[in-house]
């Protein structure tokens, strides 16, 4: 169906959208000028579908650095994910990014589509970074160079316990929720948010998506590392991908439950982390994904077809 379908069938979403694309109208004046800011934005708008219209509720300081904070991580993701890059390279560049985002020039070609763009193109990120608040630079190069660390632990270890999984879902999320934090407190908007619950923050989501992704990421081709902690599947099944087999479909749900249970552990912290916000620019900023997110496990919990096909929720602002 086309998007304009979409809406249609769906009249209350409207008004928001409008709304929301009004704001975004708004929002894209007070971009900076500047070709590498130009980049930046519109890569943006390319790498996320909904991240680049939710970024747009912040004051325009803020808004810069979360901008790069973002392209730097999809970056750092980028490197991480290409399975082409062989070990004994990939994890030098992992643990040294921190320092790259300060080079003027540095790139390293990888990924594909919008990503190689990125990649290619690099510099302007640096270039926009070097331009953010010092606050903002030394947040960003200590969540950086934190997460490339962990990711380069992680290339070789796999998610065997639950304690592992928090491990992972902490570099690649939690980590994100403590920057995240810290850019709030350096926009003096902000009190410091107690770092245990920023972390909720990124785990809530981030495990929200493992979740929801399971039958994209097993049946991915070269095989994706999986991050079902064997903790929980093996209570259920022998192999993880037993779970996408229609005769363990009923052992496959109680097995998903279970996850689903498991991520919402970190939904009372998420609600004391939101509830503690001022500024209502940054509370929005923070809450959409967390909506998303609770969404999302609603419509996971105790559904099959998490195993047999996408499970995604209408997005009706996305093909706007
Ligand atoms: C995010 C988070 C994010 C936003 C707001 C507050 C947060 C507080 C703590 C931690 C993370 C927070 O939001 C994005 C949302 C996003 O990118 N959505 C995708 C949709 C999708 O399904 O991938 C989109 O296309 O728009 C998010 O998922 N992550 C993220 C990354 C960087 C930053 Cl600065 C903020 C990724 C992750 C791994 C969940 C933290």
């Amino acid at each position: 169906m086309g998007s304009l379908g979409a809406i249609l069938k769906h009249p209350v979403d409207i008004y928001p959208l409008l709304k929301l694309k009004m704001a975004a109208k708004h929002a894209e004046k007070q971009i900076p000028p500047e070709p590498h800011w130009a980049f930046c934005y519109s890569m943006l708008c390319r790498v996320s579908r909904s991240f680049a219209l939710v970024i747009q509720q912040l004051d325009t300081e803020l808004r810069n650095a979360v901008c790069i904070f973002y392209l730097v991580l999809r970056a750092l993701d980028t490197v991480e994910d290409d399975t082409s890059i062989p070990t004994d390279v990939k994890v030098p560049i992992l643990i040294a990014f921190h320092r790259h985002i300060y080079d003027h020039d540095w790139h390293f070609s990888c990924g594909t589509k919008e990503y190689k763009v990125l990649m290619d193109q690099f510099h302007n990120v640096s270039n926009a970074f070097l331009e953010l608040g010092k606050g903002y630079q030394e947040a960003i190069e200590d969540i950086t160079k934190r997460m490339g660390a962990g990711m380069a632990k992680f290339i070789l270890k796999e998610v065997e316990s639950i304690d592992d999984y928090d491990e992972y879902c902490h570099y690649v999320a939690g980590l994100v929720g403590l920057g995240l934090s810290k850019l709030f407190h350096a926009s003096g908007l902000e009190d410091l948010a107690p770092d245990s619950l920023s972390n909720s923050m990124g785990l809530f989501l981030q495990k929200t998506n493992i979740i929801r992704d399971y039958l994209e990421d097993i049946n991915e081709i070269p095989k994706s590392r999986m991050f079902w902690p064997r903790e929980i599947w093996s209570k259920y099944v022998n192999k993880l991908e037993d779970l996408k087999y229609e005769e363990n479909s009923v052992k496959a749900v109680q097995c998903l439950n279970d996850m689903v249970t498991n991520a919402l552990i970190h939904m009372d912290d998420c609600l004391k982390y939101l509830s503690e916000l001022r500024d209502p620019a940054i509370f929005r900023f923070c809450a959409i994904p967390q909506i998303m997110a609770i969404g999302t496990l609603a419509l996971c919990h105790n559904n099959v077809n998490v195993f047999r096909g996408v499970v995604k929720m209408r997005r009706g602002m996305t093909n706007l």
